[in-house]
């Protein structure tokens, strides 16, 4: 009997609750449903409602959020899981106002989305038919009461309530739940209710262990020192043996444990760590710990965990300039590339581990080597942090609070708290989490500390109203937050919102567009219509955002609109642009640089063209001035619906121009022309790499029918992680007579007889070019198993375009080729579960460029 007892013992059992059915309160009709889910998801399954991203179904929908919701379910434990002495249910997560009762027993009274809800049922849970059932009160309903308690509304810039039909009450601001759900300059209002992770029930006997953390308390070359933080539950006091262990090592320690809760230490050292590094820089080597707990030779618990191991510092050093913002990685000061990551759907649990898979690497591809987890979403699945973890992609992980101003009553506060804790607890054990942020933009638009500055919020308010917002604003994101980084994850990197130039507690605190310190989101390109060409002179110590429109191709577009929505001014065209001036901007901006489209497909083309060339002017800029500056995420990589946005990526993960433009711009050894001085261009590389190398630039100057007009090479150093300006000249030397609307600068890095970067520089604007339709063809070059395509022009091609019948990406996609040239392309389908981006079949390739859109 012992014997099986203990057996048992040594993991959890676990038992997913499944055959849940659901319907809305006072209907009689039970349906269907998929827990995880929601009620938007699973009345579309059930053919109850339109899709919700087609046309403006959005607006017809939005009634689901005032209604309450039941979801039930009756299940069996299994004998395995009945056995075991203690029974735990565990709602991993519940959207968000919901009362769970089990067998009629009230178990639950959730208000938090992203809490995790544990109840022992031990005495509550029968063998068979437990009835579990979930009351979702609507979160519109729950938050009118909440704002008529508050009596005054609080700012919340995206907060779509007009369209949600609340008028401009600003309910999200209330409710601990993922702040795009109601709206977001980008995204749909769908302000979902259910169940949105798993429901477990969890059986154990005699000991369990709950928890590992491993702190990383110093990680160098030499040493990794560790301390392990476990918890266990016992159900009887008593001593034991604790081990842990992982690739060479094992430490072994006495314990006694008492009755119920035990938090448990113990120190290791592995000497050699195999360490962990970002993309680019290394290996990402992860160890699994496992923590094993021995009563009399027996193994009564066992529990695994998975990290990397390294050392990340946020440097913020007084210089001459202001103060540096930079990571440094196992001492390496690092050079940030990436972009601002939103949730993938607006119905978040349709995300697959396939789509985050493609999304991350798509990061990978492009060179990225950090994501933003932005503020307005969610804390990501675990897959998510997953991949990061496996390909080396920091993240810089924000608490979900955005561009709004929270309430600050007990209730709410405790309910932070508690969120805060647990999400820091759950994840802490991740490599790849460089930086905890507590919200997104709101220290600059309320500015406390500056009369002048802010989004005139503030002003809204009266004395006492004030004070009151601005002391809850404090108290979470100033004490709550760090407070439970530094309790949960102690040496974590903490910064209360983003951006900020200092954590000073005065004037010095608000970030603005031209601060010296901190980090900058730079709008005045986009929202402030500003020109591409102030990229350059606008340029941060960490320019976490900066962004431009762009609509989705042709195809993607087709997925929620009719032909005759064809066309920029459609309802359903202005719909799917959720920034109220971003169809105008796109025209205003695309009117200055770009050749007038020939019809709306060409203008979806030239839109992101349009997107391509700004945020590569900005990247570049960035990056030339390394060290000054030592980051550049852009705002933004995904969508969550079929929509024109910021996004390099689009809702089906289609790479748009700008993802192609990305890769290029984010080479780890790049070359980058400036062209920004009149009458000069200069010629600058720039390394993130552990390594110098030597070799040779070469420039030529060429007509657009390949002519050679010039051409000069020099020999280079490229020191490791640096940026260097190594050729300068004046324009007027090489250009002569030449007509300049006819030809192009291109520059090459090369080492031995490989070309390591290469740039094209035109010396006017797109717009003025003088560009002939060319003849492209493309030829299938078979070598072994590796099919490749050869793509050749007669005459200048700009931004040549490959579409493929099949989802994937091209090796290099909207790029120009010059006549001579021959540029060998392959095509990689979307990853899979098992395989990343592999060789496959593009089906139908068709191939296109600028003069395919425009009127030649
Ligand atoms: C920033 C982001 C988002 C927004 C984007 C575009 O402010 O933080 O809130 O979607 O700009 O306006």
């Amino acid at each position: 009997m012992k014997q099986e007892v203990l057996k048992q013992s040594i993991n959890e059992k676990k038992q997913l609750v499944s055959d849940w059915t659901f319907k809305q309160v006072g209907n009689e009709e039970w349906l269907p449903a998929k827990v995880p889910g929601c009620v938007h998801t699973d009345l579309l399954r059930d053919k109850k409602i339109k899709d919700p991203f087609h046309g403006k179904n959005e607006l017809d929908l939005q009634w689901i959020d005032k209604k309450d919701w039941e979801y039930e379910t009756v299940f069996d434990a299994s004998d395995e899981l009945f056995s075991c002495s203690k029974l735990e249910l565990v709602f991993h997560g519940l959207d968000t106002y919901a009362e769970v009762t089990l067998n009629g027993q009230m178990i639950v009274s959730a208000n938090n989305m992203f809490r995790t809800w544990k109840i022992d049922v031990t005495s509550l849970l029968q063998q068979e038919k437990n009835h579990l059932h979930v009351y979702f009160r609507s979160p519109i309903e729950e938050d009118l009461n909440n704002l008529s308690r508050q009596g005054y509304n609080l700012p919340a810039v995206n907060d779509h309530s007009q369209d949600g039909g609340v008028g401009d009450k600003n309910l999200s601001v209330f409710a601990r739940k993922a702040p795009y759900h109601y709206g977001w300059d980008w995204g749909p209002r769908f302000v979902t209710s259910g169940l949105w992770k798993e429901v477990e029930l969890i059986g154990w006997t005699e000991n369990r262990i709950t928890d590992v953390y491993i702190h990383q308390k110093n990680i160098s070359k030499e040493i990794a020192e560790l301390n392990a933080i476990l918890e266990v539950e016992a159900e009887n006091a008593g001593e034991a043996v604790l081990t842990l262990s992982t690739d060479n090592l094992r430490v072994k320690e006495n314990v006694y444990l008492k009755k119920g809760w035990n938090r448990i230490e113990v120190d290791a050292e592995i000497k050699e760590p195999k360490r962990w590094w970002p993309r680019g820089l290394g290996k990402q080597h992860l160890y699994t710990f496992t923590a094993t707990l021995k009563k009399e030779g027996e193994t009564v618990a066992e529990k695994s965990v998975r990290t990397g191991l390294r050392s990340i510092k946020l440097v913020r050093e007084k210089d001459d300039k202001g103060k540096s913002f930079y990571f440094e990685v196992n001492g390496f000061p690092l050079f940030a590339k990436g972009a601002n990551h939103i949730p993938n759907d607006s119905f978040v649990t349709e995300v697959t581990y396939e789509r985050y898979k493609h999304e991350i690497l798509s990061a990978v591809e492009s060179n990225m080597n950090m994501l933003r987890i932005w503020g307005g979403g969610i804390y990501e699945y675990d897959a998510f942090y997953e991949l990061c973890d496996e390909y080396g992609i920091l993240v810089w992980q924000d608490f979900m609070f955005a561009c709004s101003m929270y309430p600050g009553s007990e209730s709410f506060l405790q309910s932070v708290k508690a969120e805060a804790e647990e999400t820091v607890k759950k994840l802490r054990n991740y490599a790849s989490i460089a930086l905890w942020c507590g919200n997104n933009e709101i220290d600059t638009a309320w500015a406390e500390y500056d009369e002048q500055a802010g989004w005139g919020w503030k002003e809204q308010y009266s004395e006492e109203e004030r004070k009151e917002i601005g002391k809850a604003y404090d108290d979470i994101f100033h004490h709550i937050l760090p407070e439970a980084v530094e309790r949960f994850a102690p040496g974590g990197e903490y910064w209360p919102s983003s951006p900020l130039a200092d954590w000073t507690g005065d004037h010095n605190q608000h970030a603005s567009f031209t601060t010296t310190s901190g980090d900058i989101h730079y709008w005045d390109v986009w929202h402030g219509l500003k020109p591409f060409e102030d990229y350059n002179t606008n340029v941060g110590r960490f320019m976490s955002e900066y962004g431009f429109q762009s609509f989705p191709e042709y195809k993607t577009v087709k997925t929620y609109a009719e032909e005759a929505d064809m066309k920029l001014e459609s309802e359903v065209m202005l719909h799917h642009q959720k920034n109220d001036r971003g169809n105008y901007l796109i025209k205003e901006y695309m009117e200055k640089y770009l050749p007038k489209p020939k019809d709306f497909p060409s203008f979806l083309y030239l839109s992101q063209i349009l997107q391509a060339e700004g945020i590569k002017t900005a990247i570049e800029a960035h990056r030339r001035k390394k060290p000054y500056c030592m980051g550049t995420l852009y705002w933004q990589m995904n969508d969550c619906w079929p929509v024109a946005s910021w996004a390099s990526m689009d809702y089906y993960g289609r790479w748009k121009a700008l993802h192609y433009y990305v890769k290029k711009s984010f080479k780890d050894l790049m070359l980058s022309i400036d062209g920004t001085q009149k009458n000069k261009v200069e010629i600058h590389l720039i390394s993130d790499n552990q390594q110098s190398i030597e070799g040779n630039v070469h420039m030529k100057l060429v007509d657009f029918n390949g002519k050679l007009l010039e051409e000069a090479a020099y020999p280079v150093k490229v020191l490791a992680n640096s940026e260097e300006k190594v050729i300068s000249f004046s324009t007027k030397d090489w250009l002569r007579d030449f007509d300049t609307n006819e030809v192009v600068l291109v520059a090459e890095i090369q080492k031995d007889d490989r070309i390591i970067d290469r740039k094209q520089h035109y010396f006017v604007p797109l717009k003025e070019l003088k560009l002939q339709q060319p003849i492209i063809t493309i030829t299938e070059a078979v070598e072994g198993k590796e099919t490749t395509y050869l793509i050749e022009t007669d005459k200048l091609a700009k931004q040549v375009w490959l579409s493929s019948e099949e989802e994937g990406i091209f090796s290099d996609n909207y790029f120009d080729l010059l006549p001579g040239e021959v540029k060998r392309i392959s095509f990689l389908r979307k990853p899979t579960k098992e395989h990343g981006f592999s060789p496959g079949s593009p089906g139908k390739i068709e191939v296109k460029s600028m003069t395919d859109f425009i009127n030649v």
